[in-house]
């Protein structure tokens, strides 16, 4: 995030765009409704019904996929009616002039029938959001200067696309076109996922990056790390070269495992079986490996396609640090002893390290005393966490860049400039969803996830409390849709892709907008990523379009239903 959670509460206009905040960001999400108790104006760009729809001033319902034309419309309606801010587009950012043209086809009028949203709203979400504009604002509130704080926070309704980079540059262009960036309660701020997802891409757990993102590509940086693990790796100083070109991205990876090209895999605290594309696709490639390592807390349905499995201590059971979506790293100190063999992560890291070195000459010293000490290696070698000890973290958590002892830690970036110096626009044009529907399948299939599940399921359906209150499968089917096809609610359906079918039950109302289905990923007895593909990755990110797939639904005969989706006994 550029911005941090607690100035939420302080933002006058909230846009929340493709996230389910209440259920997967559930903290968040009441400081979005702190904001609106205090006047904030909300408006959330979904096209399915979530609970912050409650407190929206605006739910602004794109067809799934086409929302890109709508921010279009809203930067065309921001220029036409001079909503923007000169002073901060002609003080920090370039190519506004070119950019600015290219918006001239983009009337609200083009967005609107490009993706459902009528114009008036388009118009009205662009002038609340440009303004800082609060719910109640008067007449004339438009010419009040200072112009109020508005935030955008986004989930992945529009990253797992393939044009998710450019709907967040086009978000950045919103930003920058208002000056709604580099204040407090301002930014865009990604509500980012799993507990320390921030905190691996920021160790490099990313393919062109070392830690504290420094380019691979980069020979200075190449030679920082290679001296600095040369010295700890060995005594002598022994010279260590380090691969020149970025490395493959997740899906490339299994892409290479299924041709061959990749014949050993090392896992850690991934369960791809369940929560990558087209499950089939992973399976085969999985199987293909000659040598599969996974490092678990469990033993997953990718364990199971495992050679040797490396049982890691659990967060309970180890200390660490996990760094949040707002940049902040904070310490986690174990609070129970690991089960059995179990080891904290790093330390199974070392461990394979030091045997890995003995067929060396000279062996490499993998000897680390602590994830403090593995923490002082990271300050020393990035600025950005350059302040940061554990020491430090005992009292409080620090939002990174921090880079000296005495740092205090960034509240919100881009005060006085970006990471570039100035912001650059980038002209962005929407592009379909990879998978079109057609006759044959012509249902847009979304998937995510609910309260009590988390991801592919390992840790939360083996919890019993929260099992018991979301035990099936289900989707959430439209009305007319549910009619079209003869399912009733609380039946069961069957949902089929190119890939493949699950059974599931069907849950029948007006949560999706006529057309979309809607299925939580965490059931693995009709696992959503049976439908999903691992085409049409996203060009930048490589991420896959989870948010869209084709499908059909049809109903299931009667003696068949109670099947659907039974509640299933959660994995050993
Ligand atoms: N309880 C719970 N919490 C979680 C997780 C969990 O599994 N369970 N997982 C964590 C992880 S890893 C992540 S990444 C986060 C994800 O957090 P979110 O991104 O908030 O969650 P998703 O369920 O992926 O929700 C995506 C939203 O995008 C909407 N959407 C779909 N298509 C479109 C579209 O075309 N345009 C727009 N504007 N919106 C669209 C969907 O309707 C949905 O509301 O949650 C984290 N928190
Ligand atoms: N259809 C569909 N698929 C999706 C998504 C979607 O919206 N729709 N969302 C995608 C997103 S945003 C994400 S982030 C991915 C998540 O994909 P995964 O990362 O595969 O999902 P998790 O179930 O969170 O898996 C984490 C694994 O880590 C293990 N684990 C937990 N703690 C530790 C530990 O301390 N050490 C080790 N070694 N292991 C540990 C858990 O047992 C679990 O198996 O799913 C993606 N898949
Ligand atoms: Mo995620």
């Amino acid at each position: 995030m550029t911005n941090s959670i607690r100035e939420i509460r302080d933002a006058d206009c909230i846009l929340v765009i493709g996230s389910n905040t209440g259920e997967a960001h559930p903290v968040i999400s009441y400081e979005v409704v702190r904001a609106t108790k205090r006047g904030a104006t909300l408006i959330v760009i979904d096209p399915r019904k979530i609970s912050l729809t409650r407190h929206a001033a605006l739910h602004l319902r794109p067809a799934p996929g086409t929302d890109h034309a709508l921010y279009l419309g809203m930067l065309n309606a921001i220029v036409t009616h001079g909503w923007l801010d000169r002073e901060f587009i002609a003080s920090r950012t370039d190519g506004f002039e070119a950019f600015a043209a290219a918006l001239d086809a983009w009337t609200p009028d083009v967005a609107s029938a490009a993706c459902g949203v009528p114009a008036e709203q388009i118009v009205e979400a662009a002038r609340f959001y440009a303004l800082g504009l609060r719910r109640n604002a008067a007449e004339g509130d438009e010419n009040a200067l200072p112009r109020g704080a508005s935030t955008i926070l986004y989930g992945m309704g529009i990253t797992e696309r393939s044009n998710g980079t450019e709907l967040v540059k086009t978000l950045a262009n919103l930003a920058m076109v208002t000056g709604q960036i580099g204040r407090l309660s301002t930014g865009v701020n990604p509500l980012r996922g799993q507990v320390n997802v921030q905190g691996g891409c920021d160790m490099g757990s990313l393919p062109n990056v070392y830690p504290g993102y420094q380019q691979v590509a980069d020979p200075a940086v190449r030679a920082k790390f290679a001296r600095a693990w040369a010295q700890r790796q060995s005594k002598a100083g022994r010279e260590l070269t380090l691969p020149e070109s970025p490395g493959l991205t997740f899906i490339e990876m299994i892409r290479g495992a299924a041709d061959g090209r990749i014949r050993a895999m090392y896992i850690m605290g991934e369960n791809l079986m369940m929560t990558n594309p087209d499950a089939t696709l992973m399976e085969r490639a999985v199987r293909s490996l000659e040598f599969l390592v996974v490092q678990e807390i469990f033993l997953t349905e990718t364990a199971q396609l495992a050679h040797v499995v490396l049982p890691a201590a659990s967060f309970a059971e180890k200390s660490g640090t996990f760094t949040n979506t707002e940049r902040r790293v904070q310490l986690a100190r174990p609070f129970t002893r690991p089960p059995g063999e179990a080891r904290p992560d790093w330390a199974i890291l070392c461990a394979v390290g030091r045997r890995l070195g003995r067929r060396l000459r000279r062996p490499l010293r993998w000897e680390y005393g602590s994830a403090a000490e593995v923490m002082r290696e990271v300050a020393n070698l990035c600025t950005i966490f350059g302040g940061i000890t554990h020491e430090r973290l005992e009292t409080v958590g620090l939002q990174w860049p921090c880079p000296t002892p005495e740092h205090p830690g960034t509240l919100f970036l881009h005060a006085e400039q970006f990471s570039r110096g100035r912001g650059r626009f980038h002209a962005t044009s929407p592009a379909p969803p990879f998978e079109p529907t057609d006759d044959a399948y012509p249902l847009v299939l979304s998937t995510g996830r609910i309260l009590y599940h988390y991801n592919g399921g390992p840790m939360t359906r083996r919890a019993a409390p929260l099992d018991w209150r979301e035990p099936r499968a289900y989707a959430e089917i439209h009305l007319e849709d549910a009619a079209r096809a003869g399912v009733r609610d609380g039946q069961a359906c069957l949902i089929s892709s190119r890939r493949g079918s699950i059974r599931v039950q069907a849950r029948v109302g007006e949560v999706v907008p006529v057309g979309m289905i809607y299925v939580p990923f965490h059931f693995r007895e009709a696992a959503a990523n049976l439908l999903t593909h691992a085409d049409g990755l996203d060009a930048g990110a490589k991420t896959p379009e989870y948010k869209y797939a084709a499908v059909r639904l049809e109903r299931l005969r009667a003696e068949r239903a109670g099947a659907a989706g039974a509640a299933h006994p959660p994995p050993e």
